[in-house]
């Protein structure tokens, strides 16, 4: 059965390509979104995409991993810093979660300097923009 993987995506995150473009990058949501669904397809998983400005309705997704997905990448955003919900629900599911963000969390300010999900992501990348995104689903490809 193929790979089903499951995409979320924390609050702001539907402004890329328009928020902050030095930080984030000048790729769209939109662009993100495709290249990701392209990476999946060509590596024979099933993506499903998902962006959420709200916390809880990223904790019900993560709470329908259990049964629908076999991995889960996830761009916490700002809830990275704060969301003990979203780090509980995570360390509920037993597949590979691999957290990304796009810029150095580590080179900002201090606030972002710690993320709730790393200490139950199976892996982290941050710092290398969009593609960050394309690096995390082709670490599923070897699990
Ligand atoms: C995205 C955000 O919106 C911030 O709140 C995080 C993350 C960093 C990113 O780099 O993708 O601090």
């Amino acid at each position: 059965m193929a790979k089903r993987v499951l995409i979320l995506n924390g609050p702001n995150l539907n402004l890329l390509g328009t928020r902050e473009k030095s930080v984030y990058g000048s790729k769209s949501f939109a662009e993100i979104e495709a290249t990701c669904k392209k990476t999946c397809a060509d590596l024979g998983f099933v993506c499903d995409f998902r962006q959420s400005n709200h916390e809880g309705e990223l904790v019900d997704w993560i709470q329908s991993a259990r049964k629908t997905a076999d991995a889960v990448i996830i761009n916490p955003a700002a809830y990275s810093h704060t969301s003990v919900a979203i780090h509980d629900a995570l360390r509920t599911l037993e597949m590979p979660i691999i957290e990304v963000h796009l810029s150095n969390i580590h080179q900002r300010e201090a606030f972002r300097h710690h993320s709730y999900v790393s200490t139950v992501a199976t892996g982290v990348i941050c710092g290398l923009g969009a593609k960050g995104y394309t690096l995390a689903i082709q670490a599923l490809a070897d699990e």
